[in-house]
């Protein structure tokens, strides 16, 4: 009876030392951190989970690309803050589900396809929707116009003014060019475009300009 009782508690304790370790390691990378919750919005195949997946491994597998079916989120650590991404899925039969999600939520990121002029009117008034809703009201908005490396991608100009991003006067908002499948950070300006997001986030919501 007692080799029996010495072989349960061994495997038990190795187990419990195991989880100990691997919370005191989750402590220490998450906790004192600061942390902000980013939606991911936009239409559908405009690049949201290319983005994501490329924020957090920094290259992107493309047989786990898939087509979004509801909510995905990734958490990423980003010069010092803990960035909790939820990429909501942008078919037009899901973006009722949206509004769950924006209690609690600190920023936006909207993705558009560049390339894709025929439903940037589409964008803009998904865009300009979720922007009326109260639980987003001094939310940083940040656009990723994404694709910029297709032929047929609109020029930023165009971009900003199809999205009526200049009648936004009370938002800090910030629009940038992006080409997620680039390897190189930046070369896809993806970093540069969370730069400007965490310097804003890191600003007191009361100060911001
Ligand atoms: P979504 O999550 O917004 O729905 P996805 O979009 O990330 O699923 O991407 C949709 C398609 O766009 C994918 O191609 C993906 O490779 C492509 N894509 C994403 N970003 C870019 C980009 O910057 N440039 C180009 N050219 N393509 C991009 P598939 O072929 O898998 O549909
Ligand atoms: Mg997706």
């Amino acid at each position: 009876p007692h080799f029996r009782t010495r072989t349960r508690i061994l495997p038990t304790l190795t187990l419990t030392l195991c989880w100990a370790a691997m919370l005191a390691r989750l402590y220490s990378k998450f906790v004192g951190k600061a942390q902000a919750r980013l939606l991911f919005c936009g239409l559908d195949g405009t690049g949201k989970t290319t983005i994501m997946y490329r924020l957090k491994h920094g290259k992107v597998d493309d047989t786990e690309i898939i087509p979004t079916i509801g909510v995905n989120c990734e958490c990423v650590e980003y010069r010092k803050m803990v960035l909790s991404i939820w990429e909501l899925g942008g078919a037009a039969d899901t973006r009722s589900f949206w509004r769950l999600y924006y209690p609690d939520s600190q920023a936006v990121v909207f993705v558009v396809d560049s390339s894709d002029a025929a439903r940037m009117d589409e964008a803009r008034e998904e865009l300009h929707r979720m922007l009326t809703e109260h639980d987003l009201w001094d939310a940083p908005l940040l656009v990723l116009a994404n694709k910029q490396d297709l032929p047929n991608a609109l020029a930023m100009r165009e971009i900003t003014e199809a999205l009526q991003l200049f009648q936004l006067s009370n938002r800090n908002w910030y629009i940038i060019d992006t080409r997620a499948l680039h390897e190189d950070p930046a070369e896809s300006n993806l970093h540069a475009g969370l730069d400007w997001l965490v310097e804003t986030l890191n600003i007191p919501s009361a100060m911001r300009q």
